[in-house]
């Protein structure tokens, strides 16, 4: 049964969703991130202590080039459905770019966010707007040496999977836009809304790798789909 401290409604977003804000996705075949950069160099805790440098500065360019880009159709309008829906909708992103945050909505940041640092040395996030290198200090603590991104790397457990579980397990409806359903535990959401009975949509430009578990598509740009589903959404509440 649908709890009052529970959405009805949780969306999933991913790197498709910021594509056409003109920001890479990782597995695009031409331009994804992971075309030029190995997974295991810069988004592991491995890569990260084998070449701090190449990480650090992965993410410095991808945190710099946030300046450059705006929010999209898409993210806007899920901004606007969150404000008809408030706490009945839940945003999930594993988006590291703050542009849900920048259409006006209030987001969960599965994988982190490119805007904050983690501490290793007393383990204080804290917002972080510029470059960062191990010579930097953490704010806390005032130790340097231990700063890193406050990103998800894989092997790592993804933020507040408590909170993701139960509103995934009682929710009336999963929407997942633009994610390849490549990378878990992301990839799994669907079944867990399945498990109790929610109905779910997949939005893409083109089916996932999970896609047979959902039970309705629209193929296409995030920009155009998700501002159409929205209104429909919005029509029916
Ligand atoms: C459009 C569009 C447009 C384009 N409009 N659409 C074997 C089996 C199963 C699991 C594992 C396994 N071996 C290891 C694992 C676990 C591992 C994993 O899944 N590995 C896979 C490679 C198999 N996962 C982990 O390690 C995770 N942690 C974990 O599992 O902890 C244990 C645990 C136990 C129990 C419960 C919970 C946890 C951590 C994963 C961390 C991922 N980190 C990254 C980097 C984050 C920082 C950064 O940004 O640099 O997260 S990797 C990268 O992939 C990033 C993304 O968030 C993530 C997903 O990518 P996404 O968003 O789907 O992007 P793409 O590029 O893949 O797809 C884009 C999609 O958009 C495509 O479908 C396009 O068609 C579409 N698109 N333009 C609409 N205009």
């Amino acid at each position: 049964m649908q709890s009052s401290l529970t959405p009805r409604l949780v969306v999933l977003t991913g790197a498709g969703i910021s594509a056409e804000s003109g920001i890479a996705t990782f597995r695009d075949p031409q331009n994804g991130f992971w075309q030029h950069f190995r997974p295991e160099d810069v988004a592991t805790p491995e890569g990260f202590a084998a070449h701090p440098d190449t990480v650090y500065e992965f993410y410095n360019i991808r945190r710099a080039q946030l300046a450059d880009v705006k929010p999209n159709a898409a993210h806007i309008a899920l901004a606007k459905l969150q404000q008809a829906m408030g706490d009945k909708l839940l945003i999930v992103t594993q988006n590291v770019d703050d542009l849900h945050e920048r259409a006006g909505a209030s987001v969960l940041h599965m994988h982190g966010e490119l805007k904050r640092a983690l501490c290793q040395h007393c383990g204080e996030s804290f917002v972080w707007e510029s470059d960062f290198t191990a010579a930097d200090a953490c704010e806390r603590c005032h130790k340097s040496g231990g700063l890193r991104p406050d990103v998800v790397w894989f092997g790592e457990m993804p933020y507040q999977m408590m909170k993701i579980d139960i509103a995934l397990y009682n929710c009336e409806r999963f929407v997942a836009i633009g994610t390849s359903g490549a990378v878990y535990p992301a990839a799994g959401f669907v079944e867990s809304a399945r498990a109790n009975g929610a109905s779910t949509l997949e939005i893409n430009l083109e089916p996932s790798d999970v896609s047979a578990l959902f039970d309705g598509h629209r193929l296409g740009p995030a920009s155009e789909q998700v501002p159409l589903w929205v209104d429909e959404t919005l029509a029916s509440l």
